[in-house]
């Protein structure tokens, strides 16, 4: 009787370690391109609210590196923010990511601080083209997962999955030796 008892535990404890926490945070409904991961956020929050938010998902406002990158993320949306600013300092624009600026596709005569109002932040219209904005809750945005970071973090989900499984098998062979003597 005892023994079915710690038995049922036993193997409850196996089924659990199955769907132990290890594995990395699965992004729902995004789309890789390039290798890399995106994934368009509905709500309509400042830029800076949207950079923090795509970070707090471990990824960060989408960054344009290219044509083909900006035609693929001009298709999500029509007006979105992307990770492009200069409010560290005036006419320096930086991507947040501190990549290298490949790539720039303003609107002509953007960006332009638009009725002598200090417009800091980029947003892409639904034709691809950049325009600076203000900081406000205007826009729905883009957020972008790095292949590395994604790959590391499979590789060390799998290794933490491999390491609990090992555990959950040792730790079940011990108690089932205990019983063993016990039961003699
Ligand atoms: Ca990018
Ligand atoms: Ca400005
Ligand atoms: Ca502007």
């Amino acid at each position: 009787m005892d023994n079915r008892i710690i038995i049922s535990f036993l193997i409850i404890s196996f089924l659990l370690g199955i769907t132990s926490p290890f594995r990395g945070t699965a992004q729902n409904e995004s789309t890789i391109f390039n290798g890399h991961e995106y994934e368009l956020i509905t709500h309509y929050i400042t830029w800076a609210e949207a950079k923090e938010d795509c970070e707090d998902r471990g990824g960060h406002l989408v960054t344009i590196s290219n044509f083909e990158e900006n035609e693929f993320v001009s298709s999500f949306a029509a007006v979105i923010w992307i990770g492009f600013t200069e409010e560290v300092n005036e006419g320096s624009w930086q991507w947040i990511t501190g990549e290298t600026i490949t790539y720039t596709n303003w609107a002509p005569g953007e960006p332009n601080n638009y009725g002598g109002i200090d417009e800091d932040y980029a947003e892409m219209g639904g034709d691809g083209r950049w325009f600076d904005n203000i900081n406000r809750d205007s826009n729905p945005y883009v957020c972008e997962w790095e292949p590395d970071y994604s790959e590391d973090n499979e590789n060390f989900s799998s290794l933490a999955f491999l390491f609990s499984r090992v555990f959950f098998f040792f730790i079940i062979i011990i108690l089932l030796i205990i019983i063993r003597r016990r039961t003699r």
